[in-house]
């Protein structure tokens, strides 16, 4: 009998010790989950496309900082500026089960859909550079630039350089694209009322588009302009290509740029650009920093805007060789 209890004192003791370590690794205690890191991120990039070097340095830092900070995969595609190329890109990577997509949307409009099918395959989404027009709760974050803001900067400049007033026109990025509608827009607003935007043309954000644009706006108009507004460096070049065949000199028109790409500050250098208004394509970084946030369930700052600046033709030459895209 007494052997009995002892063995069953002896039982209980074991059970209660053996039991009482799992305890300590219990998988349903919070404390027990391992953190995602960036070996484990798969993350998908649809590139809207290859239009301006502004995109090919955006590339060149997603790809670099994939590699540098040794994420799994990273899953890069190209739209060649086509929404209908963007969308199924994307819907490729919810049926391959990414962990984050980070979406840099070719236009503002036309995103509901696919993006709810990430929703309910509970992918979250980061809206890199340009800005979507769908509910806010179909997407976690939107990190790039303040487009508007860049819009703004653009008048601001474009009045200083015409003080007396003037006619000027504008060469615009993608029809739809919330860089295209933002500085549009930001423009419009500070812009002084003695001076007139008599034309406004897309050209897609290419060099190549903006040659016979500029063309056909000088065909038009004669050398009867003041200044251009245009969208992006690319475009300028583009432009200054037109101009120069027209025989207009540098300086003849004042010319309000954005990016400040090397191929803009080259332009300040030669003395056709007279401002440029930074947008900052080094966004690898900050993308893949939120997405391992969310991947940890982390709180996110849902806005995350770019701090930028306005480059002029007097530090050009200083400022050109430490320019990285
Ligand atoms: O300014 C332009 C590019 O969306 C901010 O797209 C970006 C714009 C950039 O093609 O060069």
């Amino acid at each position: 009998m007494k052997k009995l209890f002892l063995f069953v004192v002896t039982l209980v003791m074991a059970l209660s010790l053996f039991g009482c370590a799992p305890a300590a690794s219990n998988p349903a205690a919070p404390a027990a989950k391992a953190k995602k890191e960036y070996k484990d991120m798969t993350l998908c990039y649809p590139q809207l496309g290859a239009e301006s070097d502004w995109r090919t340095a955006n590339t060149a830092s997603i790809k670099e900082n994939a590699t540098k900070l040794g994420i799994k995969k990273l899953v890069f595609s190209d739209a060649q500026q086509k929404p209908e190329n963007q969308i199924s890109a994307v819907r490729a990577c919810i049926q391959q089960g990414v962990d984050v997509i980070a979406l840099p949307p070719v236009v503002e409009d036309g995103w509901d859909a696919v993006l709810t099918e990430a929703k309910n395959a509970k992918i979250p989404v980061i809206i890199v550079d340009r800005s979507v027009k769908a509910d806010p709760s179909l997407y976690a974050a939107h990190i790039g630039s303040n487009m508007e803001l860049e819009g703004k900067k653009s008048a601001e400049e474009m009045n200083k350089l015409l003080p007396n007033g003037g006619k000027i026109l504008e060469l615009s990025g993608t029809t739809g694209s919330g860089a295209a509608v933002g500085r549009a827009k930001g423009f419009r607003e500070a812009l002084n009322k003695n001076i007139e935007i008599v034309d406004t043309q897309t050209a897609n954000f290419t060099r190549a588009e903006a040659i016979p644009v500029m063309k056909a706006f000088l065909n038009k108009y004669g050398t009867d302009i003041d200044g251009v507004f245009i969208h992006n460096d690319d475009m300028a070049i583009g432009a200054i290509e037109a101009m120069k065949a027209a025989g207009v000199k540098p300086g003849d028109m004042k010319i309000v740029s954005v990016d400040g790409t090397r191929g803009g500050f080259q332009a300040m250098i030669d003395g056709w650009v007279q401002a440029d208004v930074e947008c900052n394509p080094l966004l690898g970084p900050q993308v893949y920093e939120l997405a391992l946030k969310l991947m940890n369930g982390e709180t996110i700052e849902r806005e995350i805007l770019t701090n930028e600046t306005v480059f002029y033709p007097d530090k050009a030459a200083e400022l050109l060789p430490s320019r990285q895209y």
